[in-house]
């Protein structure tokens, strides 16, 4: 179960499906399965077809003997598997469908297995996919080589396939791990939302998005008004309680393709991708006011709100940086405090001139 399941909170729990397509509590779980690519029905389970849940595993080898030996032996394995005979061919392939683990050849006509190694390893995209090395070469050098260009594992040609199974099995393990760990890196303990490092990536991501194709784009910070009294008078687990609660107000009232993260503390950032900056304003707004409709269960008699700066363009905003968006925001979110709090102080980043209004 996920950590939000524990808050305990006043407010209706909605299971049904909203009209813009989206499950009122399983916000989440779609929009993390919508990136595995599968489908979430109303109990949040995610349906997949069989051969899409198998690992996908690359053999790079110019010899279509070997080719033939591997899919025949493997094919008992709960893998898909596709082939290269041109070593060249191989880092296309990887950034078209990352493979969970690949099968790579040393000698190679076209392109050297360690040149290959070489580029996987260089590519921030590509540096994590197990590679299992499949060579001739017996020297101590040359594994001593693959070793520290990055390869996961050796084996020697000719193979013994009951071995090379194993080998297969156990890197496959290790790719499932590294994919957790990422996740998991990303993702903030207490809320389920995405962290800060998920944040830069994803803030990144949509501006140079919103640049490219011209797009409307929208940020909110919101930072929770006198939080430090909840801590100091109900205590920390209270407070832990809250920032729940917004968690899940913010995850239950955005859209199904804006990206809710904690930013830290108390703090939180929506990425409203498509969203101008009039809307952008609503959206948060009808947040603050959700927020303060909430009767919590440890403090009933207190009621809690938000302060927000929001910023958004209706096209693209040419240069102005995803440093100096957040810049904006945050004055926006300080104008609010300082004009008394529970409150959105929103900037529209005019079209064509971009200008960088000061709020407050
Ligand atoms: P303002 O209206 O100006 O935002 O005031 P504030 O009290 O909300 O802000 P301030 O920065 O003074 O206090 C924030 C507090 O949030 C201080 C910190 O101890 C607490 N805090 C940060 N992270 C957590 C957390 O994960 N759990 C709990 N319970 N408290 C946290
Ligand atoms: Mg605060
Ligand atoms: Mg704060």
């Amino acid at each position: 179960m996920n950590l939000l399941g524990c808050v305990r909170v006043f407010w209706p729990i909605r299971l049904m499906k909203t009209d813009d397509g989206k499950y009122a509590d399983g916000s989440r779980a779609e929009r993390i399965a919508a990136s595995m690519g599968g489908v979430v029905d109303s109990e949040g389970i995610r349906t997949v077809s069989s051969n899409e849940t198998k690992p996908l595993v690359l053999l790079v080898d110019d010899s279509i003997d070997v080719h033939r030996l591997l899919s025949a032996r493997l094919r008992h394995e709960q893998i898909r598997m596709t082939s290269l005979t041109k070593g060249s061919e191989t880092l296309e392939a990887v950034k078209k469908e990352p493979p969970a683990v690949i099968l790579l050849d040393l000698d190679m006509p076209d392109m050297d297995g360690f040149e290959i190694l070489r580029a996987l390893k260089d590519d921030a995209l590509t540096n994590n996919v197990p590679v299992i090395v499949l060579s001739g070469l017996t020297g101590s050098e040359d594994k001593v080589t693959a070793f520290d260009l990055g390869a996961t594992d050796y084996v020697t040609k000719p193979f013994d396939l009951a071995e090379l199974r194993a080998r297969l099995r156990a890197a496959l393990r290790l790719d499932h791990l590294l994919k957790l760990l990422a996740e998991r890196a990303d993702v903030d303990g207490l809320t389920g939302l995405g962290n800060r490092a998920h944040f830069n990536k994803r803030w990144a991501e949509k501006v140079a998005e919103s640049k490219r194709y011209s797009q409307p784009l929208s940020l909110a910070i919101v930072d929770i008004d006198f939080f430090k009294r909840v801590n100091d008078t109900y205590g920390h687990p209270a407070g832990d309680e809250v920032i729940q609660g917004v968690a899940r107000l913010l995850q239950r009232e955005c859209r199904s393709h804006d990206v809710p993260c904690r930013f830290g503390g108390e703090e939180f950032a929506l990425i409203m991708p498509h969203t101008g900056p009039k809307d952008a304003a609503m959206v948060t707004d009808r947040m603050r006011q959700a927020l303060a409709q909430v009767v919590w269960q440890r403090h009933p008699e207190n009621p809690v709100n938000l302060s927000a700066g929001t910023v958004g363009c209706d096209a693209s905003c040419g240069e102005v940086t995803p440093e100096e968006w957040l810049e904006q925001a945050d004055r926006n979110l300080y104008a609010a405090k300082r004009g008394g709090r529970n409150k959105v102080v929103s900037t529209d980043l005019a079209p064509g001139t971009c200008q960088l209004a000061k709020a407050g």
